[in-house]
C-alpha cells in the first residue's frame, strides 16, 4: 500500500517513486540493494532538474527507432523497473513488438516469478527468463545476469536494459548485439558501453518512449534509419554530463 503523499508537497513525485520502491521491497519485488541503487540515481536526477532533458529525449527517440527496426528486440526487466513501471514496460513491449525477459542481478526464483506475475497482470503476452529448460549462460559475465533465456536475450538483436551493472552490456555489445540502456549516471560502465544511452529517470523514459513509438510506428524504415544515423551516443552522453555540471 503506497502511503498517501500530498500532491502539493514540493517533492511529491520524488516521494512517490520512493514509496513505490519501498512497497516493491515489502512485496518481494525489489532487493535492498535496489533501494541503494535508487539513491544514486536520485542524486543524478536532482542535478538534472528531475526532467527529461532535450538530449535524453533525442536518445529516447533513437532508441524507439532501433526497437522498431530490430528483428528481435527484447526488454530486460529487473526488480526496480518492475516496481516502478511494470504497466508501461508492457505497453512499450506491445507497441514496439519487443519481448520481455526477467533478468536479475540478485537471482531468486521466487522474485522472478513474482515479477513475471505482475507483468502478466498488466497483460504481458509472454515473459521469458523463467524456464530452466531454456536457460543459457553467457560465460564472460561474472554476475548472475549471465543466466539468459536462449529464446530471449540470447536470440535477440537489440536488448533494452535499465538500471544495471556494466558487465552484461559490455559482453552483449562484444557479441555484436545492440544495447539500449537507461541510466541516470552517464559515467557508469553500462552508460559508456551501450549503443544508445538514455540519461533519464526510467519513470519518465518509458511513457516518453510509448508516445514516440506511437508517432514513429508508421514511418518507413529509411526515415527511422536516418534518425539513428544522425544520433551520436558519445556526444549525447557528453551533453548530459554538461547538464549535470550546470545543475551543480
Ligand atoms: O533486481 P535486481 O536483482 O536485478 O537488482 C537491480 C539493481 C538495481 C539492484 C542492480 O541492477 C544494481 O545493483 O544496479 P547498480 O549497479 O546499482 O546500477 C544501477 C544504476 O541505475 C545506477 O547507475 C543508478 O544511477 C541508476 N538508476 C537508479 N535509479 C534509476 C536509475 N537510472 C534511471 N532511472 C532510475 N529511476
Amino acid at each position: 500500500m503506497i502511503h498517501k503523499i500530498a500532491p502539493t508537497h514540493p517533492r511529491a513525485s520524488s516521494l512517490i517513486i520512493r514509496e513505490k520502491l519501498v512497497d516493491g521491497f515489502k512485496n518481494g519485488i525489489v532487493v535492498p540493494h535496489g533501494l541503494i541503487a535508487h539513491g544514486r540515481g536520485e542524486a543524478f536526477d536532482y542535478l538534472l532538474g528531475e526532467r527529461t532533458t532535450k538530449y535524453a529525449y533525442e536518445a529516447e527517440k533513437a532508441a524507439v527507432c532501433l526497437l522498431l527496426l530490430s528483428k528481435k528486440s527484447i526488454i530486460s526487466v529487473n526488480g526496480n523497473t518492475a516496481a516502478l513501471c511494470a504497466r508501461d514496460l508492457v505497453t512499450l513491449s506491445n507497441v514496439t513488438k519487443s519481448r520481455i525477459e526477467v533478468n536479475l542481478f540478485h537471482k531468486s526464483v521466487a522474485r522472478s516469478n513474482t515479477i513475471a506475475r505482475i507483468l502478466k497482470k498488466e497483460d504481458a503476452f509472454d515473459v521469458l527468463g523463467l524456464d530452466d529448460k531454456s536457460k543459457m549462460m553467457i560465460k564472460d559475465i561474472s554476475s548472475n545476469r549471465k543466466y539468459v533465456d536462449k529464446n530471449g536475450i540470447m536470440n535477440s538483436d537489440t536488448i533494452f536494459v535499465a538500471l544495471e551493472d556494466g558487465d552484461r552490456t559490455e559482453s552483449l555489445v562484444k557479441k555484436g548485439k545492440k544495447v539500449i540502456s537507461v541510466d541516470l549516471n552517464p559515467l557508469s560502465r553500462t552508460a559508456i558501453a551501450s549503443n544508445i544511452t538514455i540519461v533519464d529517470n526510467i519513470v519518465r523514459v518509458i511513457p516518453n518512449m510509448i508516445k514516440i513509438s506511437e508517432q514513429l510506428v508508421k514511418k518507413d524504415k529509411y526515415y527511422l534509419l536516418q534518425l539513428i544515423n544522425n544520433f551520436d551516443n558519445k556526444e549525447n552522453i557528453h551533453k548530459s554530463l554538461l547538464m549535470i555540471k550546470e545543475g551543480i
